[in-house]
């Protein structure tokens, strides 16, 4: 049978000493790229995908002899690879079985609340995890799942293993691990002194706009690949991967598919986080305010367009700069690649779990501007802040269909309807919720930021409050 996606190196002679849990649309079109440029590079890793929650599509990649297409689009440049190096799959019914004994770096990307802490801090959900602590070896969630992986590694003298998350979580590692100690202390006590020194966490940044799949991007990717491809993805151009050095055990040369590799990777994560996925919130609040449904539409609606500098001015100025980047350029560039044309993400995505996101790109700026006596400088983050409690965690679907959904939606609802008329019991409300830090419901001149622009939002029409926003960026906001 002719194999539909050429590649330079056979996919079925690669060792497999990586793997990956989360294999969603943004590992393939991701971390996937990089073990493929090690494949072409002549340093190759094949990587076993488990997926403990749907998608289901193991069964998908089999069909189509393990290989599936990235294609990368933006208006001048359109690149379709196959990619050869996810070699295995294993969907949650056969996760159990996995073969793990030749694996020793792991990389995972299972969404924000696939952590089981509570969001801001590095603590355990014990609710999340109460099913699996009653049986920690028939484990349903990521958490106990890793820790039955770690303690069958334990009990069968198994080589050091390095995991590495790649979530938009701060601090990445750091939450993985505090998680992972605080089960197998309940789960596995003598897993912990043996996870001390077997066991490494390192931080990562990655990044790549990847948006959920739709129709039309599946049919655009099936026409430049020529035939169909029930897994490929669409992706934006641009991508980047910063990991601390800090591993137990071999691993895949990254660097020589151009991973940064770094002491500290503290001050690009909170670069991307405040400039990049800063902007993406901020339009996903505002934007749906103005009636906007994808990033591509908020960031190229003047009056939006025109706010981002005003907000990368604000945001920037709480950041120390990471060797080797330009905080100005960096956010130049995060409004070009919002503004990409081919690229339709839409906010009802971006909005979803905003209360897992807001936290980092939004509150921590103002909270850092608010103890630096500079509160009247946070005027954009009060903006989306104002704009997030109008939203009032509205589930509505967009016009395909695509839902928001997050933790806080009911509760958020709840105090837009109580306060409807209420700019400043809304400004409470919403700086009352327990993910934002007390700091900004304590400075009398940031509250006041944001029921002034509840009552400017609250009081216009869709239309209108674009031009609102458009003005305050001709005002430069203190810039
Ligand atoms: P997706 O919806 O295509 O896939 C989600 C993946 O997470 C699936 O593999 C699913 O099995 C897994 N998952 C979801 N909930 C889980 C849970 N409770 N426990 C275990 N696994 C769970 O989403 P996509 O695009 O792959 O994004 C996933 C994450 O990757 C994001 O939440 C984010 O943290 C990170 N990321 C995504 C980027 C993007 O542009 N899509 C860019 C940078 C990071
Ligand atoms: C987005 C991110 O949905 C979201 O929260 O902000 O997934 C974003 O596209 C990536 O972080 C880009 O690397």
């Amino acid at each position: 049978m002719t194999v539909p996606f050429p590649l330079p190196y056979d996919p079925d002679t690669l060792k497999i000493t990586a793997a990956h849990i989360g294999v969603g649309a943004f590992h393939r079109a991701h971390q996937q790229v990089y073990y493929d440029d090690l494949a072409r590079l002549g340093a190759p890793s094949g990587v076993m995908g488990i997926n403990l929650t749907p998608p289901d599509i193991s069964g998908t990649l089999a069909a189509q002899n393990g290989r599936y297409a990235v294609l990368s689009e933006d208006a001048t440049d359109s690149e379709c690879r196959a990619i050869g190096t996810l070699r295995h799959l294993h969907d949650a019914s056969k996760a159990a079985l996995a073969p793990w004994d030749d694996i020793t770096f792991v990389t995972l990307t299972i969404t924000e609340k696939g952590y089981c802490h509570h969001s801001g801090t590095r603590d355990l959900d014990l609710q999340r995890v109460a099913a699996d602590l009653a049986a920690p070896e028939r484990p349903v969630t990521a958490i106990g799942y890793l820790a039955w992986m770690l303690e069958r590694r334990r009990r069968s003298g198994g080589a050091p293993i390095t995991l590495a998350s790649c979530d938009n979580v701060p601090q990445n590692g750091r939450v993985l691990e505090s998680v992972l100690e605080d089960y197998a202390r309940r789960a596995f006590p003598e897993l912990l002194p043996w996870m001390d020194s077997h066991v490494r966490f390192p931080v990562s940044m990655v990044d790549r706009i990847v948006p959920a799949m739709t129709p039309e991007a599946r049919s655009r990717l099936e026409t430049a690949l020529g035939h169909a491809d029930g897994i490929g993805v669409v992706a934006e151009p641009f991508r980047q991967w910063v990991i601390e050095d800090s591993f137990a055990a071999d691993r895949p040369q990254l660097e020589r598919a151009g991973v940064q590799v770094v002491p500290d990777v503290g001050p690009y994560v909170r670069m991307k986080y405040r400039l990049l996925n800063g902007l993406q919130s901020a339009y996903a609040e505002l934007g749906r305010l103005c009636g906007c449904t994808s990033s591509h539409e908020a960031s190229t609606q003047p009056d939006l367009a025109a706010w981002a500098a005003a907000f990368h001015a604000s945001q920037a100025s709480t950041l120390d700069c990471p060797a080797g980047e330009d905080l100005a350029a960096y956010g130049r560039t995060s409004l070009q690649r919002l503004q990409n044309p081919r690229i339709h993400h839409p906010l009802n995505q971006i909005a979803s779990d905003a209360s897992f996101k807001l936290p980092q790109r939004i509150a921590e700026p103002a909270e850092t501007l608010i103890a630096r006596g500079d509160a009247a400088r946070a005027e954009p983050q009060a903006m989306v802040l104002a704009a997030w409690a109008l939203n009032g965690g509205g589930t509505a679907p967009d016009a395909e269909g695509f839902r928001m959904s997050d933790p806080l939606a009911d509760r958020m609802a709840a105090d837009r309807a109580r306060f409807d008329a209420d700019a400043a019991g809304l400004a409470g409300a919403v700086l009352s919720l327990p993910v934002l830090p007390r700091t900004l419901a304590g400075s009398d001149r940031f509250r006041g930021l944001v029921e002034r622009w509840i009552g400017r939002f609250g009081g216009a029409e869709p239309g209108a409050r674009a031009a609102l926003i458009g003005e305050c960026a001709r005002e430069n906001m203190h810039a």
